[in-house]
């Protein structure tokens, strides 16, 4: 029972993941970063409108790379209805694989669901 209940959950998130896939790809044709600066944790914060309302939607945080190196992503905020509240974060690795995902896959403003990666697989 259990087995079949995450099957189920996996089911429903992937199809929801691919709607709003769709859904986001049609709007990066209008995506314009807004800003970018140093936030509190010393981190470059991009804030990157997708859909053109002035409001944005998803959020970049960098570390500066050292001796004018490659920056590197360690977040990544995503608010994928638009509605003003982030719904998918993403963490990443040194080496720039994806460390952890957290997922509201019914935009109630609840984390539904969290992914753990290793060396960028699913764990
Ligand atoms: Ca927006
Ligand atoms: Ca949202």
């Amino acid at each position: 029972m259990t087995h079949l209940l995450l099957i189920l959950s996996l089911a429903a998130c992937t199809k929801k993941a691919s709607d709003a896939d769709a859904q986001f790809e049609s709007q990066v044709r209008e995506s314009s970063l807004m800003s970018e600066k140093v936030n509190d944790e010393g981190l470059v914060e991009q804030r990157i409108d997708m859909n053109g309302d002035a409001r944005a939607d998803v959020f970049n945080y960098y570390r500066e790379g050292a001796d004018d190196g490659p920056r590197r992503m360690v977040r990544k905020e995503t608010d994928l209805n638009m509605d003003g509240r982030v719904d998918v974060r993403s963490w990443f690795e040194d080496t720039g694989s994806l460390e952890k995902e957290e997922l509201d896959g019914d935009f109630d403003g609840r984390v539904d669901w969290v992914d753990h990666y290793r060396s960028g697989k699913r764990a």
